[in-house]
């Protein structure tokens, strides 16, 4: 194992790596910007560096900066955590270069799953199903993309190779607007992500947002996790996320569960990962992977029992996974809801001090944030502060324990969204589950004040 490992990161999943790394028994190393300077977690640290001004690009977003950090203080390994720099293949590579591990897969992993195309190519060659349509990149010729289009059937949907995330794409209902939507996405692609590739899918009006989680060691041993429904989202963020995924019949997910571990033992993919899919008329359709520790991890942790984060760092170390698939069972049911601090209705940032923060407790209850009263919320990053997440035997004991909880919560001096979440607690459809990715935005565009 590890002596020490630097956290490149900030917030919330700073602190739960540092979590991880003490449990170990590793040193854990913190980088922070001037803006995060007096954060708790980062004086609870065995050592920190600062390294840089608040800005993004000048902090976090620093490679030679987070690298010096790495070798004034002797740290062996690189824990990217999420955003930031942990799906950049450059900086993996560079990590390695300098003769630190990186806590992630490898830099050819993590670019052939960036670019959204080889990413495709590569499931349809494991087995694992996708949305159908073009197959590779989108040709020039305006004949060939017309021909493709209908031969997929409208709507179709102009996504970027260097895309991701609900970024670089456009649905396309008619040929009369194809070419047009081609040439206009082709060039905010090529502006946005210095790769002006696309590809084409058929539109599906109406799926689920299912993923699945998967963990690799470098022996090709390779186990999923079960799954999580992320559909309860608002512009690409996720807002809600549960597992597992109300009312998905067990033997459909096993057969995609067991297709994503055939894919991840073909490529040689070490560490966490996870296979996002559309999920519509009982069918699964593969979508991207992302190749770090996600938000979301906690819901599959109490399922599953499985310590993400402890498990990325003993695997990173060259460890075995310490369990086999059959040691994975899905016990009851996980629900996190991200606390953002924003307006409740106008979803705009609400930076500013925190003056009380009151967590919730009690049986089946984890609090995943950095925050304290008297915590200053920079305005310079995302706008999430933390994480509750309950457990319960069923879904409707998860439920109870998030409406307790989220009804001992208490934030003042700034806003945040935690009334919307008492709100869709109680919500009917909510309750009922299996909402599908429209229904947070269709409800908000009919919530009264
Ligand atoms: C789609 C889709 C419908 N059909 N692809 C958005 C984020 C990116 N990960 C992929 N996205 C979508 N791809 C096809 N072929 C609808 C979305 C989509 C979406 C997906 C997951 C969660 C929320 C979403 C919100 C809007 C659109």
């Amino acid at each position: 194992m590890f002596k020490k490992i630097l956290i490149a990161n900030r917030g919330e999943i700073a602190l739960r790596i540092q979590r991880a790394c003490r449990e170990l028994g590793v040193k854990a190393v913190m980088v922070y910007s001037e803006a995060d300077r007096d954060a708790k977690y980062i004086k609870l640290a065995d050592e920190s560096v600062c390294i840089g001004p608040a800005p993004s690009k000048d902090s976090y977003l620093n490679m030679p900066a987070i690298i010096s950090a790495a070798e004034v203080t002797d740290a062996e390994a690189i824990h990217p955590g999420y955003g930031f720099l942990s799906e950049n293949a450059d900086f993996a590579e560079r990590v390695e270069k300098s003769g630190f591990k990186f806590i992630g897969p490898t830099p050819e992993s993590i670019r052939i799953m960036g670019d959204k195309v080889s990413a495709k190519q590569t499931m349809i060659k494991a087995g694992v199903p996708c949305v159908p349509g073009s197959e590779g990149a989108l040709p020039d010729d305006a004949a060939t993309i017309k021909r493709i289009a209908k031969q997929v059937g409208y709507p179709v949907i102009i996504k970027a190779a260097g895309g991701g995330g609900g970024r670089g794409m456009r649905v396309v209902h008619t040929e009369a607007a194809l070419l047009h939507a081609v040439q206009t996405t082709k060039t905010e692609a090529g502006a946005a992500f210095g790769n002006p590739e696309l590809y084409m899918e058929k539109f599906l009006q109406n799926p689920r947002h299912i993923e699945i989680q998967i963990m690799a060691d470098q022996h090709r041993n390779a186990v999923w996790l079960g799954e999580r429904d992320c559909s309860m989202q608002r512009r690409h963020q996720k807002v809600i996320e549960e597992a597992p995924a109300p009312g998905i019949p067990r033997k459909l997910i096993e057969r995609i569960g067991e297709r994503c571990v055939a894919a991840v033992k073909k490529m040689g993919y070490r560490g966490a990962g996870t296979f996002e899919f559309l999920f519509e008329n009982g069918e699964f359709y593969f979508i991207e992977m992302n190749t770090r520790v996600q938000v979301e991890h906690p819901v599959t942790e109490w399922v599953t029992g499985v310590d993400v984060v402890r498990t990325q760092i003993m695997v990173a170390a060259g460890e075995k996974l310490p369990f086999v698939q059959r040691d994975i069972q899905i016990k009851g049911h996980s629900i996190e809801c991200r606390i953002n601090a924003e307006d409740p209705y106008k979803f705009t940032p609400s930076p500013g001090r925190i003056t009380t923060w009151h967590t919730p407790g009690g049986p089946g209850v984890r609090v995943d944030s950095h925050i304290y009263a008297n915590y200053f919320v920079p305005p310079n990053y995302d706008s999430m502060i933390g994480k509750i997440i309950v457990h319960g035997d069923t879904r409707e004991q998860a439920l109870a324990r998030m409406r307790t909880a989220l009804a001992e919560t208490v934030v003042e001096g700034i806003n945040t969204n935690i009334a919307l979440h008492r709100e869709l607690m109680v919500d009917a459809k909510f309750m009922d589950g299996g909402t599908n990715i429209h229904y947070l935005e269709e409800w908000l565009s009919k919530r009264i004040r």
